[in-house]
């Protein structure tokens, strides 16, 4: 992509890449300039704050910050900045059950939110990256809303086929 990024996608090591990845997948879909790259809460906290402290004059609408285990980047993030955050939870090699991850990430206190996806849900978190500059932006829009009706034409296929199987009264 040789735009200027608008989303930022971060993560707190490469090993979350194999999640993160459909994050970057689905905004390249929309046709949204990312960048992405490892910044860890822990083991980089300067590269952490420096990131965190550049993102909105660099460009950025938002931020994705994925880690897992005692998950604190996006939270960090989020006590620095101003754009919207999202976070995502990733079951990891430190992770106990995923639950410790989402809970790092979720429970927020008041004052510095961090819109929380589902666990290993990086997908989500880029759709809702994208819905983020949709709002500003017409085309953006319009493909998210193009990706939406697909959804839908998807799941009526399928109530086509149970159709061909089993009764249904609901008929439409
Ligand atoms: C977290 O620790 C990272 O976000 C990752 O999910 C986890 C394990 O990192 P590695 O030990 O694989 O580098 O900070």
């Amino acid at each position: 992509m040789d735009k200027a990024p608008l989303v930022g996608i971060v993560m707190g090591s490469d090993s979350d890449l194999n999640v993160m990845q459909a994050a970057a997948e689905i905004l390249q879909q929309f046709n949204i300039p990312i960048e992405l790259t490892v910044v860890s809460a822990h083991r980089t906290p300067l590269r952490m704050v420096d990131y965190a402290t550049t993102a909105q004059q660099r460009g950025l609408k938002v931020i994705i910050a994925g880690a897992g285990g005692a998950a604190h980047l996006p939270g960090m993030i989020a006590s620095i900045t101003t754009l919207p955050v999202i976070g995502v939870p990733i079951k990891s090699s430190n992770s106990i059950d995923g639950w410790d991850s989402v809970l790092s990430i979720l429970q927020m206190p008041n004052g510095v939110p961090v819109a929380t996806v589902a666990l290993n849900a990086a997908k989500n978190a880029g759709i809702l990256a994208a819905q983020i500059i949709g709002t500003s932006n017409k085309e953006t829009n319009a493909a998210i809303h193009a990706y939406k009706t697909l959804l839908q034409e998807e799941v009526l296929e399928k109530v086509e086929t149970l159709k061909q199987k089993f009764f249904n009264s609901y008929d439409r």
